[in-house]
Parts: C-alpha cells; structure tokens; sequence
C-alpha cells in the first residue's frame, strides 16, 4: 500500500471518529415546537473535585421508583409546629434561599456517591413552620411508605438540605423527585427520597423503615449502623 493510501486512511478515520463523537455528545432534544428546550447536561467536577454520576447509585428502594406528578405534589411541614405548611413544588422552589454543597452518600450495602447537591436548608422550612419548644424530633415520610427521623438539633444547628437538584440537574424520579434528604454524615437510609411530610414531633423513640428493621436510630457514620 503506498503512502498515498495509507494517509487517506488516517484522515477517513480521523473524520469519523470526530464525527461519532460529536452526535454522542450532542444534547438530546425535549421538546420543539417555538421554544427548544435542551436538556441539562450532568456536571461530573466541581472546584477541582470528581464527582459521581446520577447513574452510579444502585436503586434499592424498598417498592422501586417512585413517579410524583409534580401538579398533584403537595409538600406538608406539621405537628409540633406554629402553623402547618402546605405547599407545592414550585412554591417550596420560590420560598426559601437555595444553597449548594458536594456531600457523599454511604450506602450500608458498601458503595457510595459524591454528588453536587441543590437544595433547601431544612433550618429554614423548619423555621418558617414555627418550631414548637416541646419539639425534639423530625420525622419525614415519603410516597413510597418510607420514613425516617432525626434529632431536632441536627437539622437546626448543622446546614442540612433538602435537594431538589443533583449536578446541577433536576432530582431523576428514581433519585427522589422532588425532593431527596442530604444527611450528610448519616448512613443512606437516613437520606430520605420522594420527601412529601415533615412532621415535628417529641417522640425521640420514632423508627422509620430501615430502623425498625435493626439499623441503628442516630445513623451516624462514624459508628455501626446495627443497633
Ligand atoms: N423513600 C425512600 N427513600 C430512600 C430509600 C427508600 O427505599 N425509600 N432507601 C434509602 C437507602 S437505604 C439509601 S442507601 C438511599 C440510596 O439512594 P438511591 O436509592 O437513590 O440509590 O436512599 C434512601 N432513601
Ligand atoms: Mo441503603
């Protein structure tokens, strides 16, 4: 073959690798009538820092995806609070300061996720319900009959979200739309999805769903979850 060839082949090559790459890449089409919408595309670095992909978490909830129809969405705050909150998906958006933090999920089962999370802090929705003093407790409850709770003091005193987005993208419904817990430094099952009721509560004894199965009530990281 001569050299002729060989570099026609090279550039041929070349071409098509350009142009593989280049449909691969390009972002995918929502909807097109006036307005073109493009889709999101995932942020997979933040400040230097590797981040994990929506699609690295394992689903294991415990009755699989959840579909919220963001219409029908009601988010409620009640209990041992001043005045109970009810409020739809684009009115918790409009309500409260957004903030942004890449915090890491650990899943008891061994594997875990770094993520850019959007959300909330649960200090201010917590803080515009009112918190009653006899309050010691957050239960929050989600659509798939899963729940879970924390100390009251956590949440206050440490910036713990509630996101609404994950690299910058909005939460997928098998990640958690609309809403997904960031307890951060807390095992997984403390990270709460399809979040639709936070109840206020004094009952410090309350075990949600994983930990009346035996996983321990503080979650805490830094220790066992058995217990
Ligand atoms: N509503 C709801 N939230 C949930 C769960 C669930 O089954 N239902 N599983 C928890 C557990 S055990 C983990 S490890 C994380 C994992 O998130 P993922 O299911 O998006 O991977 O979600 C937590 N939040
Ligand atoms: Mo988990």
């Amino acid at each position: 073959m001569s050299v002729k060839w060989v570099i026609a082949f090279l550039v041929i090559s070349a071409v098509a690798v350009i142009y593989i790459l280049d449909i691969s890449s390009s972002p995918q089409i929502v909807s097109g009538t006036r307005m073109t919408q493009l889709a999101p595309l995932e942020i997979r670095s933040y400040q230097g820092e590797r981040l994990s992909s929506s699609n690295d978490f394992r689903e294991n909830s415990i009755k699989g995806p959840q579909r919220i129809d963001e219409d029908q969405y009601r988010f409620v705050v009640d209990g041992l609070v001043n005045r109970t909150v009810s409020y739809q998906y684009h009115e918790v958006l409009d309500h409260y300061p957004h903030y942004s933090k890449v915090v890491t999920l650990y899943c008891v089962e061994g594997w875990d996720a770094t993520i850019l999370w959007e959300g909330m802090l649960v200090r201010d929705i917590l803080n515009d319900a009112g918190i009653d003093p006899r309050a010691t407790t957050v239960i929050l409850y989600a659509h798939d009959g899963y729940s879970t709770s924390l100390p009251l003091k956590d949440l206050v005193e440490r910036d713990i979200i509630m996101a609404y987005k994950m690299n910058n993208v909005t939460l997928p419904a098998e990640r958690g739309f609309p809403f997904q817990l960031v307890a951060e430094d807390k095992w997984g099952y403390k990270w709460i999805k399809w979040i639709e009721r936070i109840e206020l509560s004094d009952n410090q004894q309350y075990r949600g769903y994983w930990e009346q199965r035996g996983y321990s009530n503080n979650g805490d990281l830094n220790r066992s979850f058995f217990g």
